[in-house]
């Protein structure tokens, strides 16, 4: 390398008079050629061993989540220390590179160096790295692993999130059931977690501080290369707001007409656990209670599928065929043998769907405990969406694969569902029988949509408002279940079904929270998606604004090559540049706007704003209840089934107790 450099100054110095402004220049020239070319060495090397390390590390996590048990996590947790001794080690390399790579003039090579110059949680050192990476593993267990008793059946302990409670949530409209199951699953999974988390804040936000930012919130943020992001999400929201709040008075007054006046108030917060989600995140499944107009064809085509005996298989291969229309990469044979698309019988794992890179450019998974219903559907195309963009930016180096930015990579399989999810390609796929251009069965399928859309968008938006108050601090470990349902009564507009408190830890109910992912990026991917969704009906010839016949909410971009060939275009960048470039490439703008979403539901936004009046709604909310106090009534766990890992509750009031009857016990027998 050196030699290669030597020479070229020595055959210059013998053609060109010394000093010579040519000569000079030539010289500056091929120093700096010759140090592209060492960066560009350096980089490969630096690429080839990470991919590998990042291969062993992910195969370690894939065996523990899909098969939980001491073995595999002890396995794990090795896997992961020696994954951060390399990132360690190459970012040490890194540094060496200081005030060198500023200087390079390729900005592909620069910009690989700037993204390795943050070293991410491997600064901790072992001991604490080792702690901080048990915690989440022990955090997400907790989670995966609960179970809780069965309303009817005090004796039948074994039920678990997936399947069994998430059906309950969905199809159950016994407020006593509902309000046993929601409050069940917070006491075996948030609260069991309460502690975990408050050392894990502490690691975390120590971690952040050796990156050189202020806490983990900040950290976070560091991939969306913005200095006003915060602002910007809380913009977006606010122009959102209005819309959801019509949503949310149109479905308080069809839950009101179910289940009664004393249950649903009319000026109140909605209670959570009637929202057909456990975490009153989406709330499609209450469409049945929701529908506009009763008579016109029902969009959710769950009943058609159960009828015409799908499968998980079958939900998969119909997503496949989606992207392969689009002229995008067809999933690869080892997708298809070595993916978990239904829940094992005999062993534990980690239900919750998810995908997977496993950095080596042939194996790409899904894992997912899919039931036949059209949401898992939909999350079938997001999980698949996730998997595309792994094909499509499997070329570039390590450092680059990844999303333009997290919320770009949420949106892709979301944006084909957009179409899936119209009448005309369900009636396509035969999930439909037949389809009518008539505005009533417009507003039916908004309303589905919306159901899912729009009730999402201040959930995505304070799950992590709440978090970046508790890793700055702002919000103290003693406020932190109240502060939880400070934004959920504020930003949400519901209300827990029964009184909390702080001994309560309801985040922690919630996968992400346990599992460490932040969730600021389904925000933006839901504001995205329709830009994306946008752009690409143009290019299908889907959408035209001038031509009233060809709504957006009305295109399906199936077969469109040109719009998959623009989508791929924008995948195949990852994370090379900058978002707002890769923005740009697909859409022509740079900027994150609401306005897409907004003009996608406004027959249905018209449609709500009149129900709402005609009615006499009120939109918005208010109560002088007290959702969460914080020395609250510290109730006993009842009905939760007694297992090894179940912790006493800390106080030594519980403490005492514990020890009493254990003394009562051991003196009886
Ligand atoms: C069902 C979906 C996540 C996702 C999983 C778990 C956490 C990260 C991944 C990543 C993908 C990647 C999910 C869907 C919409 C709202 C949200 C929710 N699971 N993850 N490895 N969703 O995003 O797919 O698969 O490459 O970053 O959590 O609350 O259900
Ligand atoms: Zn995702």
């Amino acid at each position: 390398m050196l030699l290669v450099v030597w020479t070229c100054v020595l055959v210059g110095a013998l053609a060109v008079p010394q000093h010579s402004p040519v000569h000079v220049a030539d010289q500056a020239r091929s120093e700096s050629e010759s140090l592209e070319e060492e960066a560009r060495t350096f980089l490969a090397g630096v690429d080839e061993r990470g991919s590998t390390e990042c291969t062993a590390a992910t195969m370690a996590s894939w065996e523990y989540a899909s098969d939980i048990n001491e073995r595999n996590k002890k396995i794990k947790a090795e896997a992961q220390l020696k994954y951060a001794d390399w990132q360690k080690e190459s970012w040490q390399m890194v540094k060496k590179w200081n005030g060198r790579w500023e200087t390079l003039s390729d900005p592909f090579l620069k910009r690989q160096f700037k993204a390795m110059s943050i070293l991410g949680t491997a600064a901790l050192d072992k001991k604490e790295l080792e702690k901080y990476n048990s915690l989440v593993t022990d955090m997400s267990t907790i989670y995966s692993t609960a179970k809780i008793c069965d309303y009817k059946n005090p004796k039948k302990c074994d039920l678990e999130l997936e399947p069994d409670l998430t059906r309950i949530l969905r199809t159950s409209r016994d407020y006593g059931e509902l309000q046993h199951v929601w409050k069940m699953w917070r006491h075996a999974s948030g609260r069991k977690v309460r502690d975990h988390y408050k050392l894990f804040v502490r690691l975390a936000n120590k971690a952040a501080k050796l990156n050189g930012f202020d806490n983990m919130g900040d950290m976070w943020l560091y991939p969306y290369e913005s200095d006003t992001f915060r602002e910007d999400m809380a913009e977006l929201w606010e122009q959102l707001r209005p819309l959801y709040q019509q949503m949310h008075a149109y479905v308080r007054r069809k839950l009101r007409e179910q289940y009664g006046e004393e249950y649903v108030s009319k000026r109140g917060p909605i209670p959570a656990h009637l929202l057909g989600n456990m975490w009153s995140q989406s709330w499609g499944e209450v469409y049945s209670l929701a529908i506009p107009y009763q008579g016109k064809t029902h969009v959710d085509v769950t009943p058609q599928m159960v009828q015409q005996n799908y499968t998980p298989r079958k939900m998969f291969e119909l997503s496949d065929d989606f992207f392969g229309s689009l002229n995008l990469t067809r999933m690869p044979s080892e997708f298809w043998t070595e993916s978990i698309i239904e829940k094992p019988k005999e062993r534990d794992i980690i239900c919750h769907a998810s995908a997977w890179d496993f950095c080596n450019g042939k194996d790409f998974r899904v894992k997912q405990c899919t039931v036949v219903t059209m949401r898992d559907l939909i999350t079938v195309h997001h999980e698949m969406g996730h998997i595309e963009y792994y094909l499509q930016y499997k070329h570039l180096p390590e450092v680059f694969r990844t999303g333009s930015n997290p919320g770009f990579h949420e949106a892709v399989g979301d944006v084909l569902a957009l179409s899936v999810a119209t009448p005309k390609h369900l009636a396509k796929v035969g999930l439909l029988d037949e389809v009518h251009d008539d505005d009533e069965e417009d507003i039916n399928f908004l309303m589905n949509m919306a159901l899912d859309k729009i009730t999402f968008l201040p959930f995505g938006y304070l799950m992590d408002n709440w978090r970046w108050d508790v890793f700055s601090g702002k919000t103290p470990e003693k406020d932190w279940n109240c502060a939880w349902w400070n934004l959920r009564y504020n930003i949400q507009g519901i209300k827990p079904p029964v009184q909390r408190s702080e001994f309560d830890f309801d985040p922690g109910a919630k996968y992400h929270i346990p599992a460490n992912v932040p969730y600021i990026r389904y925000f933006v991917s839901y504001v995205v998606q329709f830009q994306f969704h946008k752009a690409l009906c143009i290019k299908a010839g889907q959408y035209d604004p001038q031509d009233p016949s060809k709504p957006l909410h009305k295109c399906d971009i199936y077969q469109s090559t040109e719009a998959g060939n623009a989508l791929g275009d924008m995948l195949k960048l990852g994370s090379s540049v900058a978002w707002p470039e890769a923005m740009a490439a697909l859409t022509g703008g740079k900027r994150m706007d609401a306005s897409v979403i907004r003009e996608y539901f406004k027959p249905l936004e018209t449609w709500l704003t009149n129900d709402n009046q005609k009615h006499g709604e009120f939109v918005g909310w208010e109560t002088d209840e007290v959702l969460c106090t914080s020395d609250g009534p510290r109730e006993a766990a009842t009905g939760e089934p007694s297992s090894a890992t179940t912790l006493v509750p800390a106080g030594p009031l519980y403490l005492l107790l514990f020890l009493l009857v254990g003394l009562l016990l051991s003196h009886r027998s």
